[in-house]
């Protein structure tokens, strides 16, 4: 009996040992930059949400967030084509986790013309309130929450 236990301990060490390995492996990554895969805010939107927060209780509902990227893409689309192009939504970056052009359209462009529609840009709101925990409202508790939660 004796022997049984003894041998489901090991077993048990052993794993322990592989943990550790993939959690050293993962902190070798640290010191790069944030052109890693993760959710769409990250430390850089707590910048972007005190500009849409304009009254400072750190809090915005739905309706706040949609005006100002309404407003974002109207200053945006300089040719007011009606479309944001690469060269157009070059001035908006960085914008939250997302450094490149080309991340932002892979997220954001559905029909795969390489510009936004006012539609798809956005879209960018509904990927936000993903993080919220009450549907109609985000916080800055939301953010940090999530942004701590980005390795597990
Ligand atoms: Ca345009
Ligand atoms: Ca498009």
């Amino acid at each position: 009996m004796g022997h049984v236990r003894v041998g489901k301990g090991n077993l048990r060490r052993a794993a322990a040992i592989a943990v550790c390995a993939g959690v050293t492996g993962c902190q070798s990554d640290f010191g790069g930059n944030a052109a890693r895969q993760a959710p769409i805010a990250g430390p850089e939107f707590v910048v972007e949400f005190k500009k849409i927060d304009t009254t400072g209780r750190g809090r915005i509902t739905l309706e706040e967030a949609t005006s100002y990227y309404n407003r974002r893409f109207t200053e945006l689309d300089k040719n007011r084509d009606g479309l944001l192009d690469v060269q157009e939504l070059e001035s908006f970056m960085p914008v939250m986790n997302i450094s490149s052009v080309r991340e932002l359209l892979l997220a954001l462009d559905r029909n795969s013309d390489n510009k936004l529609s006012r539609s798809e840009f956005l879209i960018i709101v509904n990927k936000l309130f993903q993080m919220a925990t009450i549907p109609s409202q985000l916080t800055l508790g939301d953010l940090k929450r999530k942004t701590s939660n980005e390795d597990e």
